[in-house]
Parts: C-alpha cells; sequence; structure tokens
C-alpha cells in the first residue's frame, strides 16, 4: 500500500505515534509518505521506502499568518498525484482534517480517501474553540474514516461535536522491545551516562521519580513538584523533568521556592527516554485529562508503575491499584500519598513494576498496528 502520514514533526504524543506508525508499516513493506513543514522528529534512519515532503509556507508582507492549511492541502495533493497515494492518513485533526478534505477536493475524490486520527487536544482543548469549532466538526464528519486513541475521547468527540458517524477506537501502542528496562547496564552505570554532560548525581540509595511532557499547563507539573516536596519528608527521593514547553521557567521558580533545586532535576528535552525509565521508580502523568497518555505507556513498558490522572482515557491505559494509581490531579496530598505507598513497600513496587509491563504488553506495537491495516482496507472498501 502507498500511505500519506500527516502529523505534527514536532516532541508529542501524536507525531510520535504517527511516525512510529509510519516506521513500522515501512517495515512490513508498505510505502510511507511523510508531508509536513519538518521531518518527524523520531524519523532518524534512512527506510528506502519512506520519503519526506516538505510542506513550503510562502511568508509575504501581506501574510500577517501565513496560511499554513493551504500549503498543506497543496503538497498533499501533488503527493497523491506524483506517488499515487491510496490512503492519506492524518494525526490531530486540527487544522490536517481540513487540509485533507481540501487536497481531496483538489485531487478527487474518486482518487483518494482519507483518514483522521483523534488525538486529544485537537477535540478536548483546541478544537472546542469557537473560532475552530465548525470547521473541526465539518472535517471529522468530512473524513472517510474517523480513528479515536481512548474510548473516552471517542465519547468525547461524540458529545462534543454531537457526531453521528462510526468513529473507531484504536489504542496507541508502544514497541516493548525497544522500551524495556535495560538490564545490562546496571544503575549505576546508566546513572553515570545520564549525568555525564549534565549537574546532578543519584545515590544508590535514592529512589527515582520521572514526568516527561511538553510542559504545557494540561500537565499540571507544577503539583508534582508540590507533591515531591511532601514525599522527601517519608524517602530519600529525585525528582527527574524531562522536557520543555511554556511551564518550564514557573516549575523552575516552584522548586526553587520550596528549596528543591538539589533533588528536582531539568533534565531538557531527551531523544532517548528509555534510559531515563530505567533507573525510574515512579512515573507521575498528574495532567488535567489525557485522552490516552502515552507516555505513561511508555513508562509501564519499562516496568514502571504510573500515579496519574483518573481523568480521561489514562484509566483504559493504567488500571488503578495493579500497576500505578489514579488520582485527583489538583489534589497534591492525594499524588504524593499514592507515590508512598508505592515507594514504601518494596514488595508493592515489585508487584506493582511487573503488573506494569504485563499490562504494556497489551499494547504492542505489533497488537495495533494490524488494525490500523485493517481499517486502511475497511474504509478503502466501503466503496
Ligand atoms: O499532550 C499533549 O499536549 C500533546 C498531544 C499531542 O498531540 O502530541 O497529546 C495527545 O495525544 C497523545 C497521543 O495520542 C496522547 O497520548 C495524549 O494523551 C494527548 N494529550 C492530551 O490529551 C492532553
Amino acid at each position: 500500500m502507498k500511505i500519506g502520514i500527516t502529523c505534527y514533526p514536532t516532541f508529542g504524543g501524536s507525531g510520535a505515534i504517527a511516525t512510529e506508525l509510519g516506521i513500522e508499516l515501512a517495515k512490513m513493506g508498505h510505502c510511507v509518505h511523510f508531508i509536513s513543514y519538518g521531518q518527524p522528529f523520531r524519523l532518524k534512519k534512512d527506510y528506502g521506502n519512506i520519503f519526506f515532503h516538505e510542506v513550503e509556507v510562502m511568508a509575504y508582507p501581506l501574510f500577517r499568518y501565513p496560511p499554513y492549511t493551504l500549503s498543506l492541502s497543496v503538497k498533499m495533493s501533488e503527493v497523491i498525484d506524483s506517488e499515487n497515494l491510496d490512503i492519506l492518513h492524518v494525526h490531530y485533526a486540527m487544522p490536517h482534517a481540513t487540509s485533507a478534505y481540501l487536497a481531496q477536493k483538489i485531487s478527487g475524490e474518486d482518487k483518494i480517501k482519507y483518514i483522521t486520527t483523534l488525538h486529544g487536544t485537537d477535540i478536548t482543548l483546541i478544537g472546542n474553540h469557537h473560532s475552530f469549532f465548525k470547521i473541526t466538526k465539518f472535517s471529522i464528519e468530512q473524513s472517510n474514516g474517523v480513528t479515536c486513541v481512548s474510548e473516552y475521547l471517542r465519547q468525547a468527540t461524540e458529545e462534543t461535536f454531537n457526531i453521528n458517524k462510526d468513529m473507531k477506537v484504536i489504542y496507541n501502542f508502544v514497541d516493548t522491545k525497544k522500551y524495556v528496562r535495560c538490564p545490562d547496564m546496571g544503575r549505576e552505570m546508566a546513572v553515570k551516562k545520564l549525568f555525564e554532560n549534565r549537574q546532578g548525581n543519584i545515590a544508590k540509595d535514592e529512589l527515582v521519580i520521572t514526568h516527561i511532557s511538553n510542559f504545557r499547563p494540561v500537565k499540571k507539573v507544577q503539583n508534582i513538584i508540590k507533591a515531591f516536596c511532601k514525599i522527601i519528608k517519608h524517602v530519600n527521593a529525585k525528582l527527574l523533568l524531562v522536557g520543555d514547553g511554556p511551564d518550564v521557567s514557573w516549575c523552575r521558580t516552584i522548586a526553587d521556592k520550596l528549596k528543591l533545586n538539589d533533588r528536582v532535576y531539568f533534565m531538557g528535552l531527551m531523544e532517548d527516554i528509555v534510559p531515563v525509565l530505567s533507573i525510574s521508580d515512579i512515573y507521575m502523568l498528574p495532567s488535567k485529562s489525557e485522552s490516552f497518555g502515552l507516555s505513561a505507556l511508555e513508562a509501564l513498558s519499562c516496568s514502571v508503575p504510573v500515579v496519574g490522572t483518573k481523568n480521561g482515557g489514562l484509566p483504559e491505559v493504567v488500571q488503578d491499584g495493579l500497576c500505578g494509581y489514579l488520582i485527583d490531579p489538583d489534589d497534591v496530598s492525594a499524588i504524593a500519598d499514592a507515590a508512598l505507598r508505592i515507594l514504601s513497600s518494596s514488595a508493592l513496587l515489585s508487584n506493582m513494576s511487573s503488573n506494569s509491563r504485563k499490562r504494556a504488553l497489551l499494547f504492542d506495537s505489533n497488537k495495533i498496528i494490524p488494525q490500523y491495516i485493517a481499517y486502511y482496507n475497511e474504509v478503502l472498501n466501503k466503496g
């Protein structure tokens, strides 16, 4: 099959899933064409049957806001025609589903079908804003196929946009062979490597709590730091905050005020998170809501239990009480209590750790990718 994929190329769950999907499809022999304004960050190697088509965005003094959506539609249509694509799969409704709709109109409805995968904030935070509402609803309704990354998101989409359309839930996935606790390196070596070019250290007897995100307000990273302040009154621990985004400076200030500078490490953006997860005892994700929580799945795959939000789709991934605890993200004491319950009992930690890995195996790429291929065929055969 020749598949076009559009996603955001930057750090973020939707871009990560779209890229991993493309790579897995290419490994199976399909031909994949990425269409975006930048090369997806997880696309590192040359695969031979993966191509990247860069969207050129024209600047002109008249344009206060260059119309990327239009340039993207044109590039999509060009690739549909020149590469004879079988299907176009766009990730994140805005503006990708709208560009795909336009590209289909340009190239011809008999020429291409497009599938939109909804990821979360495109529905719950941005797409439902009044300035985008109508176009988001329209573009989802016009899609030849729609998938949602959780049942929660499917229902939220139906309710928010009053959409009466079949939308298929295909959960996000993880490569459990790649996301696995590295036992061979040993914790001491891993810590040494991690802090080779950074300030800080983690002693042998210290527990490690980790969070990875784009530091947007929805992630509520400040509550992790506040909870951590309570946690270290009872156990000896370090907090690793990985990623970058708008709330980083504010979080630094909070850590500073709470005098946690020597215990909270801001690690910045990291391409390979397996080494960090491999030395982690708990992963924290107390977001306002997560439609899925891909980073939590990656943590589970590395045998790290999760203390995360009870809101949204995370309960479909993390089983409360088995591979972590789900809490009210605004209840800092509940976050701290949940973490302390796990960290204070080595038996519970070890039990949850092995449950976490077992849980992640259910979301392995080998189980989920075939669902996408089956869905492509279903949409193509719909007539
Ligand atoms: O979390 C973000 O703000 C980024 C966003 C994205 O598009 O990268 O994440 C959303 O999509 C991910 C991949 O499907 C999901 O795992 C995240 O749960 C979802 N984020 C939210 O719902 C807040």
